[in-house]
């Protein structure tokens, strides 16, 4: 087998990606290890920015996100000293959507699907080669049988736990990393949303967020220890340990029911630098993690897929390596941004094993300042709705 570039991973980024090649008449290869209902099922994130939308509506799967997604305009910093409203489409004069993950995935691979079959799911044992040379390849069993694809490039969009990155010589590469010391248990469930915004809550127990999915899907999060287990947390446990985070006012308004899904995410920041090696080049969580606090891993996704389509077009329009070879200069300041204002962000409204009285007070210092300065809730509502692709 033969094609230009093989993407492996049909999450967020090798999705979109393969939708930009596709309308640019680039030929690629899909390998996802898991099955479509696994891909098609994962609970993840739920705010897309500006940046986001667009780059949808370029690669034209943005028709169900136009019906069904919810254009937000603000969110709220909760606290024991009351609630701040950032007002972000007046601070920026732009807005967020809140369209799930999973959605975004079925659309990309509704859309893949029609087009013809060059995704593969439940390609195991995926393997890169030659990655170092022009003529790399990539190996996978489908079926109980061994193939070979030979192609001009790889893209590693395999997830933080994906075999791309592994595959670069650790004497390649430098990473940067940050495990937080707990993680984020969150609930689906079907019940309207305690408010129209979203919520997210410092509060003395642990953080809290509240989201949702829909007008009648919630989606709420609440900080607990590592050391904590899913078996524990029964739904009326997570309900009461969600509304005495809120406080009454917002609790008052919270509409309980069955769970649809559980899970706890750990936190962690993570950037492994450069984000390409010979003719691999990763993107989204292959190259980097933020914590949830902020939603902006799927929208870095997103971004990479954007320079990354760009230079692999380029490359395949005029020959040149030129964007490819900058593709990881390019990137990086991006990511290096949406890294600060998500560890700055978790350090604000999280509770650590060792906030003592005075850090406690930092932090309520600090959304005291915000609640006041119109300048802070710029520097807020700016990186919230995504900082633009190039700033030069
Ligand atoms: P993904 O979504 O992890 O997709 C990678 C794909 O690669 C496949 N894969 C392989 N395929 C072939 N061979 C291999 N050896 C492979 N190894 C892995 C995987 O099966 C998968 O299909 O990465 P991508 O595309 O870069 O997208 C990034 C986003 O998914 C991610 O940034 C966000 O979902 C992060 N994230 C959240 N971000 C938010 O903004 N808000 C959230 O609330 C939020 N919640 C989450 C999250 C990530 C989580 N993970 C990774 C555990 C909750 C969780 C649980
Ligand atoms: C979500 O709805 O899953 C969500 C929203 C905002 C975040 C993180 C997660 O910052």
């Amino acid at each position: 087998m033969k094609t230009q570039v093989v993407i492996i991973g049909a999450g967020p980024s090798g999705l979109l990606l393969s939708q930009l090649l596709y309308q640019a008449g680039v030929d690629f290869i899909i390998l996802e290890r898991q099955t479509r209902d696994h891909v098609e099922g994962r609970i993840r994130a739920g705010v897309l920015e500006q940046i986001t939308v667009d780059l949808l509506e370029r690669a034209g799967v943005a028709d169900r996100m136009r019906r069904e997604g919810l254009p937000h305009h603000g969110f709220q910093l909760l606290s024991e000293d009351g609630p701040v409203r950032i007002d972000v489409t007046k601070l920026t004069g732009k807005s967020v959507m809140v369209y799930g993950q999973t959605e975004v995935t079925q659309d990309l691979i509704a859309a893949c699907l029609k087009r013809g079959g060059e995704l593969v799911f439940e390609a195991g044992d995926v393997a890169l080669h030659d990655l170092e040379t022009e003529t790399p390849s990539v190996s996978f069993i489908k079926d109980g049988t061994r193939h070979q694809i030979h192609c001009d490039f790889v893209a590693g969009c395999d997830g933080y736990h994906g075999v791309s990155r592994k595959s670069i010589p650790a004497t390649a590469l430098q990473t940067f990393e940050r495990v937080y010391p707990f993680g984020w248990l969150g609930l689906l469930a079907d019940v309207p949303p305690c408010d129209e915004e979203l919520i997210y809550c410092s509060h003395e127990r642990g953080f809290a967020l509240a989201s949702m999915r829909s007008h009648t899907r919630s989606r709420y999060y609440v900080q607990v220890p590592l050391s904590e287990k899913l078996e524990d947390w029964s739904d009326d446990r997570f309900w009461q340990e969600l509304a005495r985070r809120l406080g009454p006012d917002v609790a008052g308004k919270l509409a309980v029911g069955p769970s649809l899904e559980k899970s706890i995410a750990p936190l962690r920041s993570f950037v492994t630098a450069p984000m390409q090696w010979g003719r691999l080049f990763l993107a989204g969580d292959a190259a980097h993690i933020v914590p949830p606090t902020g939603a902006k891993g799927l929208n870095l996704a997103a971004s990479d897929v954007a320079y990354l389509a760009d230079a692999l077009i380029d490359w395949h329009r005029r020959g040149s390596p030129d964007a490819l070879a900058a593709y990881s200069a390019r990137a990086l300041p991006r990511v290096w941004r949406a890294e600060r204002f998500s560890w700055w962000f978790t350090n604000l409204m999280h509770r650590f094993p060792d906030t003592d009285t005075f850090g406690r007070q930092m932090q309520r210092a600090e959304l005291d300042y915000i609640r006041h300065s119109d300048a802070a809730q710029k520097g807020i509502a700016e990186n919230y709705v995504g900082l633009p692709l190039d700033w030069s």
